[in-house]
C-alpha cells in the first residue's frame, strides 16, 4: 500500500499515456500514409541510433496484450493519440477504413475493460502531404486539422470520454525552430504557435458538435519559470521565458490575447483569430517533467537560456530532477488564471536506462521516487485549492523517444525491442498499488474490481 493514494478524491482519475508514433509501428500497414516523422526517421542521420517508428512497440499488432497491461494496472483512463496519416492518409478528403477499424478495436477494448478513453487528436505525426505543403508554418494546416478532428468526432464521438486537441504545442514550435538562424527561428516559431492554437480553436466547436458527450482540452508542457538570480537581467529573462513558453499558449487560450512584452503582444493576431482560440475548454491538460531556471543569454533566440537547478541531479535526458517544484507551477496557475478550467495531469514521467539484470522485474527506484514525489505535490495542490481531476503517467511502455531513439525508457512496462516482450517494472507494481490503495480506501469512483496481473 502506498500511503498517499487514499487521500485523493473519489472521482480522481488514475491513468497512463502513450502516443501513436512512439508505440504503434505498422508504419505502412493497412493503407496508412507516410507521416512527417516517418520521413524524418527514414532520412540518413534521422533519429539517434538509426531508430525509426516502423515497428516501435508493435502496439498495432499487440493491442490486446497492451489492453491487458492497462487492465492489470487498474487505470481509470488511458490517454493515446490517433495517427492522422493512418486514418486520413493524405490529410484531406478520403478516410482509411482499415486505420479507423484499428482505433475502433482499441476504443471497444478499453470500454470492455472499464477504462475511459482520453484521445489526443494530434501528437506530432501528420500526413507527409501536409508537411510538404509547409506543415504548421502554413495557415491552411489549421483548417485541415479541424476537418480531421471533426472526422474523428464523427467516428469515435460515441466512445471517447475526453478529447485533447493538440499535445505540447511548445514542443512543436521548438522542434521547428531548431537549426534556424535567430531571426527566422523567431518568426517561424511564432507562426507555428499561432497556427497550432488556431487549429485547436477551430477544432473545438467541431468536436462539440459531433461528440457532445466528450470533454475537450489541450495538453501544454508547462515548466514553471524562476530567474537564476535576483539580478534585473535574469529577472527580465525569466519574464521573457514565461511569455514565450508558458503564457504563449495559456494567455490566448484563457484570456483571449497573447502575452505582452514591452507593451506589445508577442504575436499580433486579429480579433477573429483570438476569439477562435479562446473557445471555452472543459479542462487543461498539464504535462510536467521539470522546472525551468532561467538566465539572460544573448545567444538564446528570445534572449534567455535554461541553467542547472542548484542541488538537483539530472536524469538521462539532462533534465533537472526536482519534483518538489511541481507544486510551484500548480500554485502559479491557480494565482495567474482565475478562470482556469479543471486540470488533468496528462503526462508525468521519468526516463532511465532500465535494463533487466536477469533477477526479475526491472528495478527503477528513481522513477518510483520521482512519481511519488510528484503525486505528493498534486495532492498538496488539491488541498490548497487546485481543481485537479486526474493524473497520467508517461508512459505505459518503453517507446520511441523521438530524436533520442529508444535509449531513454519511460515505461512502467519494459519493452525488449528485439523480441517485443513486455515485462512490468517495479514501478508498474508500485503504481498498481497506488491505484488499488485509492480504491481500497473505500473511495473508489465506481467500486469496480479489476484483475491485477504482472
Ligand atoms: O515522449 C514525450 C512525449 O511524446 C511528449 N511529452 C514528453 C515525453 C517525454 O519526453
Amino acid at each position: 500500500m502506498d500511503e498517499l493514494a487514499p487521500a485523493f478524491p473519489p472521482e480522481f482519475r488514475w491513468g497512463v499515456a502513450t502516443a501513436a508514433y512512439q508505440i504503434e509501428g505498422a508504419w505502412n500497414a493497412d493503407g496508412k500514409g507516410p507521416s512527417n516523422w516517418d520521413t524524418r526517421a527514414h532520412r540518413p542521420g534521422g533519429l539517434a541510433g538509426g531508430a525509426t517508428g516502423d515497428v516501435a512497440c508493435d502496439h498495432y499488432h499487440r493491442t490486446a496484450e497492451d489492453l491487458d497491461l492497462l487492465a492489470g494496472l487498474g487505470v481509470d483512463s488511458y490517454r493515446f493519440s490517433v495517427s492522422w496519416p493512418r486514418v486520413q492518409p493524405t490529410g484531406r478528403g478520403r478516410w482509411n477504413g482499415r486505420g479507423v477499424a484499428f482505433y475502433d478495436r482499441l476504443l471497444d477494448g478499453l470500454l470492455a475493460r472499464g477504462i475511459e478513453p482520453m484521445l489526443t487528436v494530434y501528437h506530432w505525426d501528420h500526413p507527409q502531404p501536409i508537411e510538404d505543403a509547409g506543415g504548421w508554418a502554413g495557415r491552411d494546416t489549421a483548417a485541415r486539422f479541424a476537418d480531421y478532428a471533426e472526422g474523428l468526432a464523427v467516428r469515435f464521438g460515441d466512445r471517447v470520454t475526453r478529447w485533447i486537441t493538440v499535445n505540447e504545442p511548445l514542443s512543436v514550435v521548438h522542434d521547428g525552430m531548431a537549426g534556424l538562424p535567430t531571426a527566422s527561428a523567431r518568426g517561424h516559431g511564432l507562426r507555428v504557435a499561432h497556427h497550432l492554437l488556431l487549429g485547436h480553436g477551430l477544432a473545438v466547436p467541431r468536436l462539440r458538435a459531433h461528440a457532445p458527450a466528450g470533454e475537450i482540452g489541450i495538453s501544454l508542457n508547462l515548466a514553471g519559470t524562476t530567474p537564476a538570480t535576483e539580478g534585473p537581467e535574469d529577472v527580465a529573462a525569466a519574464a521573457r521565458a514565461e511569455a514565450y513558453e508558458d503564457r504563449l499558449f495559456l494567455d490566448p487560450l484563457l484570456r483571449g490575447d497573447y502575452p505582452h512584452l514591452d507593451g506589445r503582444p508577442v504575436i499580433e493576431a486579429g480579433d477573429a483569430d483570438r476569439a477562435t482560440i479562446a473557445a471555452p475548454l472543459d479542462f487543461l491538460g498539464v504535462n510536467w517533467y521539470a522546472p525551468a531556471r532561467i538566465a539572460a543569454s544573448a545567444s538564446g533566440v528570445f534572449g534567455y537560456t535554461r541553467v542547472p537547478v542548484p542541488g538537483a541531479s539530472t536524469n538521462l535526458l539532462g533534465w533537472p530532477v526536482a519534483p518538489e517544484t511541481f507544486g510551484a507551477l500548480l500554485a502559479w496557475l491557480r494565482a495567474a488564471y482565475p478562470d482556469l478550467p479543471p486540470i488533468h495531469v496528462t503526462e508525468n514521467g521519468f526516463p532511465g536506462l532500465d535494463e533487466p539484470d536477469g533477477t526479475g522485474p526491472v528495478h527503477d527506484p528513481r522513477r518510483i521516487a520521482y512519481l511519488r514525489a510528484c503525486l505528493r505535490q498534486v495532492h498538496a495542490a488539491l488541498e490548497a485549492g487546485s481543481d485537479i481531476r486526474g493524473y497520467h503517467v508517461w508512459s505505459l511502455l518503453d517507446n520511441l523517444e523521438w530524436d533520442h531513439g529508444y535509449r531513454p525508457r519511460f515505461g512502467l512496462a519494459h519493452v525488449d525491442f528485439t523480441t517485443l516482450a513486455r515485462t512490468p517494472k517495479a514501478s508498474y507494481r508500485w503504481y498498481r498499488q497506488v491505484i488499488a490503495a485509492h480504491r481500497g480506501a473505500g473511495t473508489g469512483r465506481d467500486g469496480k474490481e479489476r484483475a491485477c496481473s504482472g
